[in-house]
């Protein structure tokens, strides 16, 4: 009786310090996180912008993803410093949105040497080097252009122009969404003999550059003006003020094109100061997600993911146009 009583104890001693380690060894674990994801974004110049970097923070966290956000503060030479930090910290996956398409060979290569692999996010890069990046998610700027520029043939069609004079203000030079968005529209009215190009100015998707370049071209060309055609929300809101301070009734003296289709924007356009918003969507988080943790299982992900957009105008009812979330 007495053994049995002294093996009681001992087994239930035993359980108690097995119990107690293991206990212990759970609480001081860290949970760890599925990826480990490093994300370069260019800065905040924008509705759009802000809306990217929201999408991107919120489906990190729903995917239960790490996330090490840096903003560059529209800088290139900030955006090469935050990848080699993402570099030397060991992420899993490198992503950014490069402002400009040249000039990333160098870190480009130390991320492949270090063995991280990197989604290019909106913007892509242009390089001779290959396999330097797995794949770019974002829209099809140049298929923007086009529809851009098939809204203002329908458009001259409807108000029977004869002749069309368009002054382009474009976004950041040197950059994916400025060149696409150009060579679309380009290329689209090429074959129109009513339209010519006054003037392409570089307005760096900002809203104060978009009221500096309006104010220019008005003093340059004035009334001459038919047409603004617009990289971004931002320009165009910066614009519209200028066009009306010169005594033109936006949406009606001229014809008013942009691109993103924030907010912002869609309300200018039920009001009439706009004509035509094309929709770019800075949703891209879910597909960063779901790539990223592909990337991560060494699985193969698709080289060019597109989201679907569409165009906004005073064509439509646009009382009809859903709140767009950014
Ligand atoms: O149109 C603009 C932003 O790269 C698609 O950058 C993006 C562009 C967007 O600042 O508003």
């Amino acid at each position: 009786m007495k053994t049995m009583k002294k093996i009681v104890c001992i087994l239930s001693t035993l359980m108690l310090v097995l119990c107690t380690l293991g206990c212990s060894k759970k609480a001081e674990q860290p949970v760890e996180p599925r990826l480990l994801l490093g994300f370069s974004q260019i800065g905040s110049e924008s509705a759009w912008r802000i809306g990217n970097t929201r999408d991107i923070e919120a489906c990190a966290e729903e995917y239960g993803v790490s996330l090490m956000f840096e903003n560059a503060n529209q800088k290139q030479e900030n955006q090469i410093d935050a990848i080699r930090r993402f570099i030397a910290y060991k992420v899993d996956v490198i992503a950014f949105s490069p402002i400009v398409e040249e000039g990333w060979d160098n870190v480009l290569n130390e991320a492949k040497e270090a063995g991280i692999p990197v989604i290019l996010v909106d913007r892509d890069v242009s390089t001779d080097a290959e396999g330097l990046t797995k794949c770019l998610i974002g829209a099809d700027f140049y298929k923007e252009g086009v529809m851009a520029a098939e809204y203002l043939i329908r458009k001259a069609d409807s108000l029977g122009l004869e002749h069309v004079n368009i002054v382009e203000i474009t976004g950041t030079e040197n950059s994916t969404p400025m060149r696409q968005r150009q060579a679309g529209f380009v290329d689209t009215i090429a074959g129109d003999d009513r339209m010519v190009i006054l003037e392409s100015i570089d307005g760096d998707f900002l809203k104060s550059r978009g009221a500096e370049c309006m104010r220019s071209l008005l003093g340059t060309y004035g009334s001459d003006i038919d047409v603004v055609f617009s990289h971004n929300d931002e320009m165009t809101l910066g614009a519209l003020p200028e066009i009306e301070k010169a005594g033109f009734v936006p949406g009606q003296d001229m014809i008013i094109i942009s691109i993103d289709g924030g907010q912002e924007a869609i309300d200018v356009l039920k009001e009439g100061r706009i004509n035509c918003v094309v929709e770019c969507t800075p949703k891209l988080g879910k597909e960063l997600m779901e790539t990223a943790l592909k990337l991560k299982a060494g699985e193969e992900v698709d080289t060019l993911i597109h989201p679907v957009e569409e165009v906004f105008s005073d064509e439509q009812d646009t009382s009809l146009i859903a709140p767009r979330g950014y």
